[in-house]
């Protein structure tokens, strides 16, 4: 399902997912409230409402527990959701397999289909932290997000940095069909003039 292309409802539910520990809770209050909270793992969920500017939708933004016991519960939440942020942990390289393998699981769910998607690359401000273009790579993004919407957003819930651009490019696709937004990538492609990266950097972004 999804509202893609079509006219959004005033509150529209966006799903936070990721394993344990890449930061969902820290940077849903960090957004929120531009508070450092301490956290525990969240069993069950938290729930939020976002204020955005007035020509977008506000945003009821649920947070979901991300432990392997909590994983089979987040399939509940999937009805009603206008997108999606999977929030990863670009600095522990020894679970993004697991990591890529949840979110593989996700994008398999057929009421899920065509739901736009925001990848958080959360913690860069951790030295180590892979970069955004070597997630894609490590996540098979471009293969798994193949007909939906999708952007790779580097963040960190600790200092704030790239939260509200991942949460404006949710609204942004959830607000453009499809088809419009490849459009967009074309047109910045002339605008760039084609040179390999150049197209590198536009089809990550
Ligand atoms: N350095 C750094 N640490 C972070 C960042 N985001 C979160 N953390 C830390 O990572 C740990 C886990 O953060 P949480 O927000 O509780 O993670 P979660 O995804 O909500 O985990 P679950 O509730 O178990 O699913 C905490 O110690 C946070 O302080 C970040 O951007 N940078
Ligand atoms: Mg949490």
């Amino acid at each position: 399902m999804g509202v893609q292309g079509s006219k959004i409802p005033k509150h529209t539910q966006v799903l936070m997912l990721g394993l344990d520990g890449s930061g969902k809770t820290t940077l849903l209050y960090k957004l929120k409230y531009n508070d450092s909270v301490v956290t525990v793992p969240t069993v069950g969920f938290n729930v939020e409402p976002l204020k955005t500017n007035r020509s977008s939708p506000g945003l009821t933004v649920w947070d979901i527990g991300g432990q392997k016991k909590m994983r089979p519960h987040w399939r509940h939440h999937y009805t009603d959701t206008a997108g999606l942020m999977f929030v990863v942990d670009s600095w522990d390289q020894k679970r993004l397999d697991e990591a890529r393998k949840e979110l593989h699981r996700l994008m398999r769910y057929e009421s899920l289909k065509g739901v736009p998607l925001v990848v958080l690359a959360n913690k860069q401000d951790l030295q180590g932290a892979l970069s955004p273009e070597a997630l894609c790579l490590k996540l098979d993004l471009r293969t798994v997000c193949e007909g939906r919407p999708w952007f790779i957003q580097p963040c960190s819930a600790t200092t704030g940095f790239g939260l509200e651009e991942g949460f404006r490019r949710i609204i942004y696709l959830m607000k453009t069909p499809l088809k419009q937004t490849q459009e967009d990538i074309k047109m910045k492609i002339r605008s760039q003039g084609f040179s390999l990266t150049a197209l590198k950097k536009i089809l990550l972004c």
